[in-house]
């Protein structure tokens, strides 16, 4: 995984990677989950190549590529594009363009609904779905990661007004050196307030970060226990960005940390083997002597680890970087 980051802007094979991603994207979509990881898995084994793929035989024996993936690298390779993407495109775009899932889109498209005029006018929206809608453009954006290190020093001075001993790490793509960020993730811990999360700080800070006019949107109802946050945000004159925050106690924040820090595929990995190592691994922390019935937990068990990253991998005996 760490790997794969240093080749991510400029690999020898972008051009596959690129061709499988509108692939695997388009999976997703479909609510395709199998196909969508299968996708995302060679993608990570390509990503890994540090020289070029030239023919099926060579894309055949990367491992997690198989039959089929190798096939379409070979078209790739040699017609520089994936037949099967045109037929894609239209259903893609459809629901692209309506921002909601499959089966919404094609429910309103069988309605007749073409524009997001005809969907404001003709379906009760969520207020979430509302605001989708109104910022479509922006929100269709990536951000750019110095304006992701500029929002998050701003929600970290007004942390720091709330209560010096707040603490924010924006986690996500950020923190794995994306150049870009699909949205901005921050964590928000008290320095040593084990145990418990201090709802107070995290909706105070909430507060500020509206007067101050960052926060432009909620997506979330405000509660007064809520861990979570989801709104929108904007730098002044900037663009709409989508903003995610999330209290956790300051024993849990290694835990937190790896969790947050992704990606996806990677945390299903890493589960994966302490699954396999009969422990549990979640947002809290790592478990040992987990009994599991089929497919599900029996009991708990023991908790190992989760103040640090670093515990968690030593437990797990994967070295940590
Ligand atoms: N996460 C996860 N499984 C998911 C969604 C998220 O494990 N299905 C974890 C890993 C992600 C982190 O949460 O890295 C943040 O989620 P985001 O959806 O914000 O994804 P990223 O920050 O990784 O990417 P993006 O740049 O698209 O926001
Ligand atoms: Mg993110
Ligand atoms: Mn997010």
């Amino acid at each position: 995984f760490v790997s794969s980051m240093q080749f991510e802007e400029n690999n020898p094979n972008q051009l596959i990677i690129d061709k499988l991603k509108v692939l695997s994207n388009h999976y997703q979509r479909m609510k395709d989950e199998w196909r969508t990881l299968s996708y995302r898995k060679a993608i990570t084994a390509i990503k890994n190549q540090k020289e070029p793929i030239t023919s099926y035989k060579e894309a055949i024996k990367i491992p997690g590529i198989g039959h089929r993936t190798a096939e379409k690298i070979a078209e790739i390779i040699n017609t520089g594009n994936l037949k099967r993407l045109q037929h894609f495109s239209e259903g893609d775009e459809i629901i692209k363009k309506f921002g909601v899932g499959a089966s919404t889109a094609m429910k309103w498209y069988a309605k007749g609904y073409r524009t997001f005029d005809d969907i404001i006018k003709n379906v009760k929206l969520t207020h979430a779905q509302r605001i989708g809608i109104e910022y479509f453009d922006d929100l269709q954006e990536r951000i750019p990661r110095d304006e992701v290190t500029e929002i998050s020093k701003r929600v970290k001075e007004a942390a720091c007004k709330v209560d010096p001993d707040l603490s924010c790490t924006t986690v996500g793509s950020y923190i794995r050196g994306r150049p870009t960020c699909g949205d901005i993730d921050i964590l928000v811990t008290k320095n040593g307030l084990d145990g418990k999360k201090d709802y107070g700080a995290f909706s105070k800070l909430l507060d500020i970060l509206h007067e101050q006019g960052l926060l432009t949107h909620d997506l979330t109802q405000r509660e007064e226990t809520s861990s979570k946050y989801f709104g929108l945000c904007r730098l002044p004159g900037g663009k709409h960005r989508r903003i995610d925050m999330f209290i956790v106690p300051f024993n849990e924040l290694g835990a937190a940390l790896l969790s947050f820090t992704g990606n996806d595929i990677f945390n299903r990995s890493i589960r994966l083997l302490a699954k396999k190592k009969k422990m549990n691994l979640n947002h809290h922390g790592l478990y040992k002597n987990v009994s599991r019935g089929h497919n599900t937990k029996l009991n708990k068990g023991i908790l190992i680890a989760q103040r640090t990253e670093k515990e968690i991998f030593d437990a797990l005996g994967v070295p940590w970087r």
